[in-house]
């Protein structure tokens, strides 16, 4: 149940509908600070939340929203520039309450605790997040000057460099699996985060995302020359999913290892993965998940995996998951929080069979 399916659902119209009517008619303010643009925005965002609302329902996973709320607070503060914070604050406790008043009468009774719980969760996040001010800076990692480097290449738009970089770390012998995770990963957690704060554009991100994909080509002859082990590895984006670098990161550290990947990259639908499996016969199946929309269909697929191939070990990651215990209920062999984790994981159980 996530937005693509739902935009199509009369009932998830009339409610996003609704509730935003609602609060521009209850919001004279709002209104007219709107410009029309502004409020078709609005109106995107309003069923986003929904949306976002209807996964958590699905899952019965109070942390999600939560997490959701609190980051969203943080998108509009800068977005929203015209207003101050306290509003901000206030327009969102009041479009809950809104979700609240107008959700309450459409779906079932015994389902109408969690919905109160899980608003209650985001109204009390959004005070929590407007307390604690401004998010704090980027902690400082490891590979801290390398981070900083790439990614000032990247905000300067110089692909030349960013791509030597790379090239460059190789030479210097910084370990591969560290260039992937550790400077790569990181860098692109930042450039999420510069976009949250509203400091950098979609198309900085978007570019930023096609510059690493090429830069991190660069490496496949590394990659790709490996000695073989005869194991396989399957890696897929579950559902809708476009965010593909996390599954990309995952397969190529396995290739590195000797593993031969299957990669069906971003947005395979679920009866896709089923078959890839019936024709692969993987040793793994690795899923990946980046927005919290498409957990519920990963669930769904894992539980179609495991009862069709109860011997495949199956594993799950990406960002959805993580700061979450939600996959401590599915039937995985393993949840790690990056690829080198993962690899690691997969080298000891070859261990105990061998
Ligand atoms: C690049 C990017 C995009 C690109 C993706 C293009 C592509 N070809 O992949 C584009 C521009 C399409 C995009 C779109 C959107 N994005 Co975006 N995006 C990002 C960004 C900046 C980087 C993602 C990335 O490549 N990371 C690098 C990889 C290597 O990291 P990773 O995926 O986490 O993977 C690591 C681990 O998680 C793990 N892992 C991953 N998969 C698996 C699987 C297994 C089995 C295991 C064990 C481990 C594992 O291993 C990897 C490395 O160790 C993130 C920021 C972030 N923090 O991730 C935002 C981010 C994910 N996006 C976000 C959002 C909101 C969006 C948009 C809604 C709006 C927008 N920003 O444009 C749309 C939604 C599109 C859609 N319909 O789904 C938010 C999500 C927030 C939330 N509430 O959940 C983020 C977090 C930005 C932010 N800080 O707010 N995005």
């Amino acid at each position: 149940m996530s937005l693509l399916n739902m935009e199509q659902s009369p009932e998830f119209q009339k409610l996003t509908e609704e509730i935003y009517t609602s609060q521009l008619e209850n919001d004279k303010g709002l209104r007219e600070q709107l410009d029309e643009r502004a409020r078709q925005k609005m109106y995107q965002d309003v069923k986003y939340n929904v949306d976002f609302l209807y996964t958590a329902l699905k899952l019965d996973h109070d942390e999600i929203f939560e997490k959701y709320a609190r980051w969203l607070y943080q998108l509009l503060c800068p977005l929203m520039s015209y207003c101050s914070k306290e509003r901000v604050r206030d327009i969102m406790v009041d479009h809950y309450e809104l979700i609240r008043s107008c959700m309450e009468k459409v779906i079932q009774e015994n389902k109408r605790p969690r919905l109160h719980r899980l608003l209650d969760s985001a109204v009390r996040a959004t005070l929590d997040e407007f307390e604690a001010g401004v998010p704090s800076e980027f902690s400082q990692k490891k590979y801290e000057k390398e981070i900083n480097q790439y990614l000032n290449c990247l905000l300067q738009s110089n692909t030349n460099r960013a791509m030597g970089l790379i090239s460059e770390y190789v030479k210097r012998g910084i370990p591969l699996e560290d260039i992937y995770v550790e400077i790569v990963s990181e860098s692109m957690s930042r450039v999420g985060e510069l976009w949250h704060q509203n400091r950098i554009s979609v198309d900085m991100e978007h570019y930023c995302t096609s510059i690493t994909q090429m830069a991190l080509a660069q490496l496949y002859p590394i990659v790709f020359g490996q000695e073989r082990r005869d194991r396989t590895v399957l890696v897929a984006c579950v559902g809708s999913e476009l965010h593909e670098m996390g599954a990309r990161t995952v397969a190529d550290i396995f290739e590195y290892n000797g593993w031969d990947s299957i990669y069906l990259g971003a947005a395979v639908p679920a009866d896709a993965i089923v078959s890839a499996v019936a024709a692969h016969s993987p040793d793994l199946a690795a899923l990946s998940v980046t927005m919290p929309q498409h957990l519920p269909l990963c669930k769904d697929t894992v539980a179609r995996l495991r009862n069709l191939y109860p011997e495949l070990r199956i594993a799950v990651g990406g960002y959805a998951f993580s700061g979450t215990e939600i996959w401590k209920d599915w039937d995985i062999d393993v949840y790690t929080q990056d690829a080198r984790e993962l690899m690691k994981w997969a080298e000891n159980i070859l261990k105990t069979e061998d």
